[in-house]
């Protein structure tokens, strides 16, 4: 029969080594060693002064534990079967500090005490070293019970997990069957409630012993209320009332009715059930305990680690993937932003520098004009169009140099947009080169201007005399005046003058004319030059520009969706791993279940509850 409990109790082993739970599978090697051996180590436990002593003393009818006022149990007292009466203290010597802790378990010191002296042992006052490792009594006693295999474990008052925490008897991961000891002078309380919620969690056999029955003539109410207590904390364990006094005095009188009227032969009756049922049921049970809190311990983690995985969901692969695609949709606003930026400053630029120059001109242009309205071009010509050269070339130049400022000032702008991508991305372009001008501004020529000329002055001078000549003769032949007078003859050069004068400024007039509609053209010739020229320059530019940072936006697409392959491949590769591994965990959790249900077959074969 031992065989399919042990089987069970072996796989949850490997099950431990499986996670790598050296702790776990270590305690499942003692549960297994502790299950192997046929004795029932019993564990009297409970809160101070409630007669755990007493019911110890009451069960093998001697009083080898102390009990009574002002006596409190220091040290777990044993007791298991001897031949002869013995006492001994056993202590655990604790590491010395600074060593490394040892691989074997420390030998224990066993110090015999002398049976008169168990009191002043269980008091902790004798047989201990002073300042050593954890201890216990251990007592021998010649008793049937204990012969069959029944180890009575007394321990100090108080809470279990407290006692039982690092006690050489490591009491509660080995104890077969604990009794919670109350007494009847009141009802269950909440700590002692808990304390059975807790054992019932890691003990299959727990059962509440409610003392002192003699004391209370109304225990049997007590101990109807401490049921209902029970069932309403959901700790479904059986309660045993007794009286350690009534089974001494019976023992002492030899009375049967008394014994029985004691409640002990109900509890003795239990601890032989469960002595018979630990080789089979009561390891059935362990079995299943210990399966749930291995399967629990080792699903804890695995469980951890599945929500961790599914609040993760933006892992650092995911993160990196959704920045790469954020760059790419940033590298493609840059793009349309750098080209729109270009377009409408080249289109700006254009038009400015066309204004310049037309400003500039237009400027020379009058200065011309206001010199042309007094001087003769016969005279101021060469000055005039000295300056003019000068004024032009000047003025082409100054237009070309802001062509150039605007020019790297726009190169400047673009590549701001690129500013995020770290690049000093502006064109390594001698940009003067790209602004040269085409065709040489076309020469100024000499106008053809009309000159007033000797033979035209007498010419003139003659016709306007005559004129004068013949007026005034005429006049005064009327008188009986001769035609030819020194009055008419006065008159005739007075004319004449006035006609040759007359006549020069006419000609000047249209000299000057001439020579403003002459610079005037060339003006315009020249403004078309230059300013196609500065167009071209322009557009010139702007191709230049345009080409470096098309090459810069297809570099850095290049290097974006290289980092945006890669983020996808390693997102890829990383929802595999972590999907993978989400079976893994899904598998040993159903492996952890199926470990589970598999302990559970064990009771199903025999599922009567001990009691
Ligand atoms: N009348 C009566 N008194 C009892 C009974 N059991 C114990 N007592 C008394 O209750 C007191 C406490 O008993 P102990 O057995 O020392 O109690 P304990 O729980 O071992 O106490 P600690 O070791 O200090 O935790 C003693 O004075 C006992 O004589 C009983 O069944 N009837
Ligand atoms: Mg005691």
């Amino acid at each position: 029969m031992a065989g399919i409990w042990l089987d069970a109790l072996d796989d949850i082993a490997r099950t431990c080594q499986e996670h790598g739970r050296g702790d776990l599978l270590q305690a499942v090697r003692l549960k297994r060693a502790h299950l192997l051996d046929p004795a029932l180590t019993v564990l009297v436990v409970g809160e101070p002064n409630q007669g755990k002593s007493q019911l110890v003393n009451a069960i093998v009818n001697a009083p080898v534990c102390p009990v009574g006022d002002g006596t409190t149990t220091v040290l777990p007292t044993v007791l298991r079967h001897a031949e002869v009466a013995t006492a001994t203290v056993v202590q655990t010597p604790l590491p010395v500090p600074g060593t490394a802790p040892a691989a074997d378990p420390p030998a224990v010191q066993r110090t015999p005490v002398p049976t008169d002296q168990i009191a002043a042992g269980v008091a902790g006052s004798t047989g201990r070293q002073p300042g050593g490792g954890p201890a216990y009594i251990e007592i021998g006693l010649p008793r049937a019970l204990l012969g069959a295999g029944v180890v009575l474990v007394d321990m100090p008052g108080g809470d279990v997990a407290a006692a039982g925490a690092g006690t050489p008897v490591a009491a509660l991961t080995r104890a077969d069957t604990v009794l919670l000891v109350t007494d009847s002078t009141r009802d269950l309380s909440v700590t002692e409630l808990n304390m059975l919620l807790h054992l019932t969690r890691s003990h299959s056999n727990v059962a509440v012993v409610q003392t002192k029955t003699d004391l209370v003539p109304d225990w049997r109410a007590v101990a109807e209320r401490n049921r209902r207590h029970l069932a309403d904390a959901g700790v479904p364990v059986p309660l045993i009332p007794v009286s350690a006094a009534l089974r001494l005095h019976a023992a002492a009188t030899d009375d049967h009715t008394l014994n029985a009227e004691s409640g002990f032969p109900t509890l003795i009756a239990l601890l032989r059930r469960h002595l018979a049922a630990k080789p089979d049921t009561l390891a059935r049970a362990a079995v299943v305990l210990t399966a749930r809190t291995v399967v629990e311990q080792l699903a804890a983690p695995l469980r951890a680690e599945l929500s961790n995985q599914r609040s993760a969901e933006e892992s650092a692969p995911m993160a990196r993937l959704h920045a790469a695609q954020r760059e790419v949709d940033e590298l493609r606003r840059c793009s349309t932003r750098w080209q729109n930026t270009l377009t409408d400053e080249m289109a700006d630029l254009i038009s400015d520098i066309e204004h310049d120059l037309r400003e500039r001109t237009r400027q020379i242009l009058r200065m011309v004009d206001e010199a042309f309205e007094t001087a003769d071009p016969l005279v101021a010509w060469d000055a005039v169009a000295q300056w003019l050269e000068r004024s032009l070339v000047e003025a082409a130049e100054a237009n070309r140099r802001w062509l150039v400022q605007r020019c790297d000032w726009i190169a400047r702008r673009v590549a701001a947009s690129f500013a995020r991508y770290g690049h000093g991305s502006l064109p390594p372009w001698p940009l003067t080169a790209s602004v040269e001008y085409g065709a040489p501004v076309p020469e100024l020529e000499r106008p053809n201007v009309d000159r007033f000329s000797v033979g035209q002055k007498v010419f003139t001078g003659m016709k306007g005399s005559y004129g004068g000549l013949l007026m005034f003769g005429l006049a005064l032949t009327l008188a009986g005046m001769p035609m030819i007078n020194p009055i008419s003859i006065g008159a005739g050069a007075l004319f004449g003058g006035k006609s040759i004068r007359d006549e020069g400024k006419q000609l000047l007039r249209r000299r000057q004319a001439t020579v403003k509609a002459a610079v005037q053209r060339h003006v315009d010739d020249f403004f078309i030059q230059v300013s196609k020229d500065s167009r071209d320059a322009a557009r010139r530019a702007q191709r230049v520009l345009r080409d470096h940072f098309v090459a810069l936006t297809d570099e850095l697409q290049t290097a974006i969706i290289d980092s945006l392959r890669s983020a996808k491949e390693a997102a890829d590769t990383d929802a595999a791993a972590r999907e993978r591994r989400q079976r893994e965990i899904q598998q040993r959790m159903i492996r952890l279940a199926e470990l589970y249900e598999q302990a559970q077959q064990v009771t199903a074969a025999r599922p009567a509850p001990l009691t």
